[in-house]
Formats: C-alpha cells, structure tokens, sequence
C-alpha cells in the first residue's frame, strides 16, 4: 500500500467554524476515497505524543493546547500519491503563503489555527494511521 494513503485531522478551529462538510466535499472531489474516519476530541496527552516531533518548537505548548481545545474530524484517506497529492490539495502550513484554491487559503485563520493536518511522509501517515484508528476501523 506504499504511497496510497495518507491521515488527516480537520482541526478545532475548521470544525468550530462549521467548515467540516466543504472540507469533506474538496477530499473527495480531489478523488481521495475515505478509508476511517471519526468525530473526537484529542486530550493534551494525545495532543502532546501525535505532535511530540515539535515538541523542541517555541510553538509546541500553543500547538498542544490548540489541538485539544474542541473536536476533530480524523481520517485515513486513499488515493495513488496520497500523501504528496493531500500536501498539494491543502497548501502551505502559513495560510498567507498558501496557494489559493487550497483548503489552508480557504479556511485556515492563520499559521497555528490552520484548518487541517496531514501526513508529511507515508511512513509517518502510517504511523499516524494506527495511532488514531484499530485496524478493525479502517475499511
Ligand atoms: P504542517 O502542518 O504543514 O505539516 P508542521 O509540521 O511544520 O506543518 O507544523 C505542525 C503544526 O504546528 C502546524 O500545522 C501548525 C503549527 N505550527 C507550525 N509552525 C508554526 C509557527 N511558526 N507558529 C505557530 N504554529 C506553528
Ligand atoms: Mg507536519
């Protein structure tokens, strides 16, 4: 499965803003095929671990609380080239230099509240993968 499958968390502030369903519509116009998915809210244990590679960054507190502040929406997404291909589709981390078109330019308020996550790596979307979703969720 190499290169099919990537992980995403539309964040706190896309779900606080009522902005889940077009996000969900551009996914799967992009042609991305939902593999799991839920409705959660992350603690600040589980904030902390997803994002412990941060966790050096004058940014990682501010992240961590973010992150647990509100709901969620994580999936597991397929589609050849996942992961480069989902990088594209959301633009850059900093919503300002994010290309338009983008989910970040469309809805992220600004480089720490940016909409959504996902995966840099397919080893990392993997990793990510499992460490949200049992394989008994992933269809
Ligand atoms: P990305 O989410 O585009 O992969 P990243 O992995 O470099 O970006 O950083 C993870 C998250 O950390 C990012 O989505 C938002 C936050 N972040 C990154 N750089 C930041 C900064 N300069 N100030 C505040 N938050 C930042
Ligand atoms: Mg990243």
């Amino acid at each position: 499965m190499a290169g099919k499958r990537t992980f995403t968390m539309i964040k706190p502030d896309a779900v606080q803003s009522g902005h889940t369903g077009a996000i969900l519509a551009m996914i799967n116009k992009a042609g991305f095929r939902i593999v799991a998915m839920k409705m959660t809210q992350l603690t600040k244990q589980k904030a902390g671990e997803f994002y412990a590679v941060h966790s050096a960054r004058p940014f990682y507190g501010e992240l961590v609380d973010f992150m647990s502040s509100g709901p969620v929406v994580a999936a597991i997404l397929e589609k050849d080239n996942a992961v480069e291909d989902f990088r594209k589709l959301i633009g850059a981390t900093d919503p300002a230099k994010a290309e338009p078109g983008t989910i970040r330019a469309l809805y992220a308020r600004n480089v720490g509240e940016n909409a959504v996550h996902g995966s840099d790596s397919d080893e990392n979307a993997a990793d990510e993968a499992v460490f949200h979703f049992p394989r008994t969720e992933m269809f």
